[in-house]
């Protein structure tokens, strides 16, 4: 159907024109330089827009969960506001402010996640009945983003390594491989058509070594600050694996598909000579056009909350993962 009546269209699609216009031009921008930094004056902007108060985001439900202090950091926790309000998720929009506007109505229930692959227990699983068989933990973890900004969030979640003992993968699957929901109903950057400028392939594809997959940091997040997963922070069901870059923390997983091979991750496959496979956090390693070495720590919405502090080996984590890369060389594996 081409034409929609004003009662199919849904209140996250209506957007002003002036707004739509200048936001275009601003992804355009982005879109010729990549990933951008940002600046204090831009974040001031930005502050402005996000945190006014006529936003009245969904009803999130508590969830039950005991905290794992052995693997929480006690550095001051980003804001449950700003962690909502500041995401990238380009499956709705490019521009960071906008996904918690558009992702309200997104249906997360009934959710199904399809397991595939070299893998015992194939098929197609109810996330909820899935879920109601393991503990809800909350690990206080940073999160660096490759763009420069990072926050220290409290998810909720179980290890990948519980679920992947309960799906039994088999001998020869070395890596792991995840796909985000495609659904151009939902999605508006899905939906762009072969005219527009695509800013990735969908669906989102992420993937791991099995012993990444299998290291007691690595989350399967579906919740945060005490509740249920925003939509915006790729809910029902996401990846968190902190001492990498965010980009490999994929939202909104519907398959799990385990394999022989290296998977694509979107990043990857669409600027290689910038983002790869492993992107572990490395102050040594700069992108191609700005330096890893230090980042902006994002507390509070104010512009005292941004914090400038050194970027960490492995984001801090390197005593419990640095032993998986022996002998690589992580300037050739970024
Ligand atoms: N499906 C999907 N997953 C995604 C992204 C995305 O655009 N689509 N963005 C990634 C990037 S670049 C980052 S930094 C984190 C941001 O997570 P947050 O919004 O919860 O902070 O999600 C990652 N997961
Ligand atoms: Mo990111």
């Amino acid at each position: 159907m081409l034409i929609k009546k004003p009662s199919d269209i849904k209140p996250s699609e209506i957007t002003s024109e002036s707004a739509y216009i200048s936001r275009r031009s601003l992804v355009k921008a982005m879109a010729a330089s990549g990933l951008v930094g940002i600046s204090a004056k831009s974040n001031a902007d930005l502050f402005d827009r996000l945190f006014g108060d006529d936003f009245k985001p969904k009803p999130l439900a508590a969830m039950d969960f005991k905290k794992n202090a052995s693997y929480s950091t006690d550095e001051m926790q980003t804001t449950e506001q700003v962690a909502t309000s500041y995401n990238n998720f380009y499956e709705f929009s490019l521009d960071k402010e906008e996904p918690k506007f558009l992702s309200q109505e997104f249906e997360t229930r009934p959710w199904t996640v399809n397991v595939t692959g070299k893998v015992k227990n194939k098929g197609a699983v109810n996330l909820e009945d899935w879920l109601s068989k393991f503990d809800i933990e909350e690990r206080i973890y940073r999160m660096r983003c490759v763009e420069g900004w990072s926050m220290v969030i409290p998810w909720l979640g179980i290890p990948l390594a519980s679920l992947i003992k309960h799906l039994e993968p088999e001998s020869d699957a070395k890596y792991v491989m995840f796909e985000t929901l495609e659904d151009k109903q939902q999605f508006p950057e899905q939906r762009r058509g072969a005219f527009g400028f695509s800013s990735l392939d969908w669906p989102y594809v992420e993937g791991l070594r099995i012993d990444e997959a299998m290291n007691p940091l690595t989350l399967m997040a579906v919740g945060m600050y005490g509740k249920e997963m925003p939509p915006q922070n790729g809910a029902p069901i996401r990846l968190v694996v902190p001492w990498k870059y965010g980009f490999k923390g994929i939202k909104s997983i519907v398959r799990i598909h385990f394999t022989s091979r290296q998977p694509k991750n979107s990043w990857q496959v669409s600027i290689p000579r910038e983002y790869g496979f492993y992107a572990n956090v490395n102050p040594e390693v700069p992108h191609p056009r700005w330096s890893q070495a230090v980042e902006r720590r994002l507390t509070t919405g104010t512009l005292s909350g941004i914090k400038r502090m050194a970027t960490l080996p492995f984001n801090g984590y390197g005593e419990q993962v640095a032993e998986l890369y022996k002998g690589m060389d992580l300037r050739r594996f970024y």
